[in-house]
């Protein structure tokens, strides 16, 4: 399988609750790199850009609103197939419907509030880490 490159974000909900290091872990455990990471507060403009995608579904204000309402923590995962194995270690976006032992079933609050987010493709990947990212800032 091809090493890929993925975004992920440990969302507000879990920066809150001190959660950065048990979220990191499983990363770790499935054996995805962080390659880089930084912590910062994005304002609910910089979220909505990012979020484009789902501009015109009814959560859109409340999840931009949700993104800004504290820090997360911006990383790029890199490893074989990281892109699937990233959203399998993440879960569902329900909880409810999360598997056992995945990052959303253990931590999540809710749907909306669901601690983590990870690119769901190759080319969004690439957008993604690039929103976040400079090309100095990936060291392997
Ligand atoms: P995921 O790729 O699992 O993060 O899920 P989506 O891209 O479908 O959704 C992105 C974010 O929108 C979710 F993480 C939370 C929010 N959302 C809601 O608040 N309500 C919904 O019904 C669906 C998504």
């Amino acid at each position: 399988m091809a090493v890929e490159r993925t975004l992920s974000i440990i969302k507000p909900d879990a920066t809150k609750r001190n959660l950065t290091g048990k979220i990191n872990a499983k990363f770790e455990e499935a054996g995805l790199r962080i390659i880089a990471q930084k912590r910062i507060q994005l304002t609910p403009a910089q979220a909505g850009v990012f979020y484009e995608v789902h501009k015109e579904r009814p959560f859109y204000g409340e999840l931009c609103e949700f993104m800004a309402s504290g820090p997360v923590v911006v990383q790029v995962l890199e490893g074989d197939g990281a892109i699937a194995k990233n959203r399998e270690v993440m879960g569902a976006t329900n909880p409810a419907d999360a598997a056992p032992g995945t990052i959303r079933a253990e931590f999540a609050e809710s749907v909306g509030e669901n601690s983590v987010h990870g690119s769901d493709a190759p080319e969004t990947a690439a957008a993604e880490i690039a929103y976040y990212f400079s090309g100095l800032e990936l060291v392997g």
